[in-house]
């Protein structure tokens, strides 16, 4: 009886703390562990807002395997939350950006793909944690992709608190941090939840998201944020191209204008893995870059998760969004001879956009030349 009691004393905490060293030196810096009690909370936020037709479409849909652990895994005790930041370079507001036709890129995207360093390093954890424990362990874990409530959990386990942005913000690192979290039958020692709220009177991300998707303090129309336009696939509806600008693919907007971030600029954190991409790309390279190139430089990013149609799309818009007739002729490229007529489509859309005689004519000669349905619809809006 005496030897099962500091058993189980030894693993809520000891283990616990083990857990979070070890953690620490995959290059996980924030842990939390939290209950595997059910977030009623976040239920009716969810619900509420699935009735009303603002759950975002990326989000898993079906509420028990959101907001009950115990649907995605049966013996859950308790949630290990964990966080690492990414941002490599000061963060900077957007208006010091670059000149026209030069593409943006989030930070999060210029990284290796994060769901696979992740994923590789709570593997690494998994195995730890077994190691540790004299007794069979279930765990699942998931990065982003999976259907936990990640910021929820995080504020839960103490990692930080939802700015008015909707993002979680740390105390390290502000909000440049990516979320992962392992569901566990071993019974740890919970954290106290993070219930500090510093936003106050600040609204400075809602003025500044470029696309107005942040309508309302900790409401995001996500179908209207960037890093959704950017990363949808098929057309972007062509009465949101002129809101992406020269975001070539993600947005950071609503946090580079945080004054929670700002402080950070001073010590760039270490980040899990080094930049395979400069954060600023001249649009049109993207549109000339075959698939193979494609898959070179941009495949072991998140990006990659897209195929190539998805980039170049996003490329002309921001060409378009630049208005400078340097770029008609690269566009005129890609109306002819891209492959995917949802490019060729975006870049008539871009040739209109910049306007003027030689843009006109060039769309002309598309037009008798075209024979994709699509595409052909774009050029006669473009004329
Ligand atoms: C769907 C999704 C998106 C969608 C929708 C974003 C959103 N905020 O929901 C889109 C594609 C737009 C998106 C964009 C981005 N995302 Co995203 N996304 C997700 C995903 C898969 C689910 C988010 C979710 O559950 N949304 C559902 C909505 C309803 O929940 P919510 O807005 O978070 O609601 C919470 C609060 O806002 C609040 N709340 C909601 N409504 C209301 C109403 C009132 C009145 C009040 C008081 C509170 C309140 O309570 C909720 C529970 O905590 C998570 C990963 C995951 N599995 O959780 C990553 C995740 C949130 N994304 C992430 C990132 C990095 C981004 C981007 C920064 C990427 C980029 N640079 O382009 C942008 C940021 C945009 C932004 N301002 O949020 C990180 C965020 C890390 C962090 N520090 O928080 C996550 C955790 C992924 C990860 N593991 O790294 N994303
Ligand atoms: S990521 Fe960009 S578009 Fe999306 S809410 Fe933030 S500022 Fe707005
Ligand atoms: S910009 Fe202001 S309102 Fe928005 S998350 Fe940061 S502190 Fe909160």
């Amino acid at each position: 009886m005496y030897e099962r009691r500091r058993q189980e004393l030894d693993i809520k905490t000891n283990i616990k703390a083990k857990i979070k060293s070890f953690a620490a030196s995959l290059g996980l810096p924030l842990v939390g562990v939290t209950s595997a009690e059910p977030l009623a909370e976040e239920e009716k936020i969810f619900t509420r807002r699935q009735e009303e037709g603002t759950y975002p479409p990326l989000a898993e849909q079906r509420m028990p395997r959101r907001t009950r652990p115990a649907a995605l895994l049966s013996e859950v005790r308790s949630i290990i939350s964990l966080a690492a930041p990414y941002f490599t370079d000061p963060i900077t507001a957007i208006d010091r950006l670059p000149e026209a036709g030069v593409g943006v890129i989030a930070r999060y995207a210029i990284n290796r793909d994060y769901h696979a360093v992740w994923r590789e390093k709570l593997h690494r954890l998994t195995l730890f944690i077994k190691a540790q424990l004299r007794q069979p362990v279930n765990t699942k874990f998931w990065v982003d992709s999976g259907p936990p409530p990640e910021k929820a959990l995080a504020q839960k386990a103490g990692l930080g608190y939802v700015g008015k942005n909707t993002l979680l913000y740390t105390a390290l690192f502000g909000s440049f941090v990516h979320l992962g979290e392992l569901y566990t039958s071993v019974d740890l020692e919970p954290d106290p939840p993070c219930r500090r709220e510093e936003c106050g009177a600040c609204r400075r991300c809602l003025s500044a998201c470029p696309s107005g998707a942040l309508s309302a303090p900790y409401f995001i129309r996500a179908e209207l944020c960037l890093s959704y336009l950017t990363q949808m696939r098929g057309p972007i509806p062509r009465e949101k191209r002129r809101l992406l600008g020269n975001h070539l693919w993600g947005c950071d907007v609503c946090q580079e204008v945080c004054p929670r971030n700002q402080s950070l600029s001073a010590a760039p954190a270490v980040p899990l893995s080094d930049p395979l991409l400069p954060r600023f790309l001249p649009a049109a390279d993207i549109l000339r870059l075959s698939e193979e190139e494609y898959i070179a430089r941009f495949g072991s990013t998140a990006i990659g998760w897209r195929p190539v149609a998805v980039l170049q799309r996003n490329a002309a818009i921001c060409l378009g969004n630049c208005g400078d007739p340097r770029y008609i002729p690269v566009l005129a490229t890609s109306l002819r001879e891209n492959p995917h007529p949802m490019v060729r489509g975006a870049s008539a859309w871009a040739l209109g956009a910049i306007g003027g005689r030689e843009a006109h004519l060039l769309l002309l000669k598309a037009k008798s030349r075209e024979h994709h349905a699509q595409v052909l619809e774009e050029i006669e809006a473009a004329l």
